[in-house]
């Protein structure tokens, strides 16, 4: 056994960087799995560095979002949440009992094409207690029109009308506009190309979303189709990504200040 093998990942609680580690290891694991695809790590760095400067909390425009997204999905005809590595690894439980709160169809859509990927992480749904997962059957595949990565094959992703995307590269969220759908992304990133084509971003972690999400759906739920659809209508992506800026500006100028005092000792 190697010595990265040996590695036993036990961090101790008072760790005060005890989240992000736990996260970091479950992206290791995944990745020993083939779950995570091994980019999936970079990813989920870049992703750590945007939370830093976001102060690593559901800010009020995530928040917005968040409320905005739920809306449109119980508002969707024919929605679908598509599944990557990464947010399998991190979240499977809550990305399960999302689409349970919400009763939406999960489908695993990959960008790196791995032989055994799409099974692990089918295990590792169906071990979180999911039914109805899409994506696994190359049978039922179609291509995506304006797409040349692995993520131009789909399966209930063709028809549908509102696609969440959560933690995702690049030019799908650009293709799946052009194909008129509602597109709600999840990424720490406020000026990622998905951030700035997606409907609805919600900037914020996946590990902090998916859970707030379950918990404003069950809110939601009690509302009629047209109070949703106002939710929807009234919230402004534009102005929202704007906030976020603003708000790591604000954040990073505060660091810069503490830090000086610090220097300046
Ligand atoms: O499993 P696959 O093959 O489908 O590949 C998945 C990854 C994530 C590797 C692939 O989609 C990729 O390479 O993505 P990118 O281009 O690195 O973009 C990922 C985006 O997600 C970046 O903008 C990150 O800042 C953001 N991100 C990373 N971790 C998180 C996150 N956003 C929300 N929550 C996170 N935990």
């Amino acid at each position: 056994m190697t010595s990265n093998e040996n590695q036993n990942h036990s961090i101790p609680k008072t760790h005060p960087r005890y989240q992000s580690l736990k996260y970091r290891h479950k992206i290791i694991e995944g990745m020993k799995n083939l779950v995570v695809a091994e980019a999936g790590l970079i990813a989920h760095g870049r992703g750590e560095c945007f939370d830093y400067i976001l102060g690593e909390k559901t800010t009020q425009p995530a928040k917005k979002a968040i409320k905005a997204a739920v809306a449109a999905l119980l508002i969707a005809e024919k929605p679908v949440i598509s599944v990557n590595g990464n947010v399998a690894a991190l979240v499977p439980d809550e990305l399960v009992a999302l689409g349970k709160a919400v009763n939406i169809p999960l489908e695993i859509n990959l960008f790196y094409e791995k032989k055994g990927r799409i099974r692990a992480i089918k295990k590792v749904l169906q071990k979180a207690g999911a039914k109805d997962i899409h994506g696994v059957d190359a049978s039922k595949m179609v291509e995506l029109e304006g797409l040349e990565s692995n993520r131009r094959k789909v399966e209930l992703i063709a028809n549908a009308d509102l696609v969440m995307v959560p933690l995702e590269d690049g030019d799908r969220t650009e293709a799946l506009k052009k194909l008129n759908k509602t597109v709600i992304a999840v990424d720490l990133n406020p000026l990622s190309r998905t951030a700035l084509w997606a409907d609805v971003t919600i900037v914020d972690n996946i590990i902090r979303t998916i859970p707030e999400m379950i918990r404003i759906a069950q809110k939601l739920k009690k509302l009629n189709k047209e109070q949703l659809r106002d939710i929807f209508d009234n919230f402004d992506n534009k102005k929202n990504i704007q906030d976020t800026l603003d708000l790591i500006i604000k954040y990073i100028k505060n660091l810069k200040e503490e830090a000086f005092e610090i220097l300046g000792k």
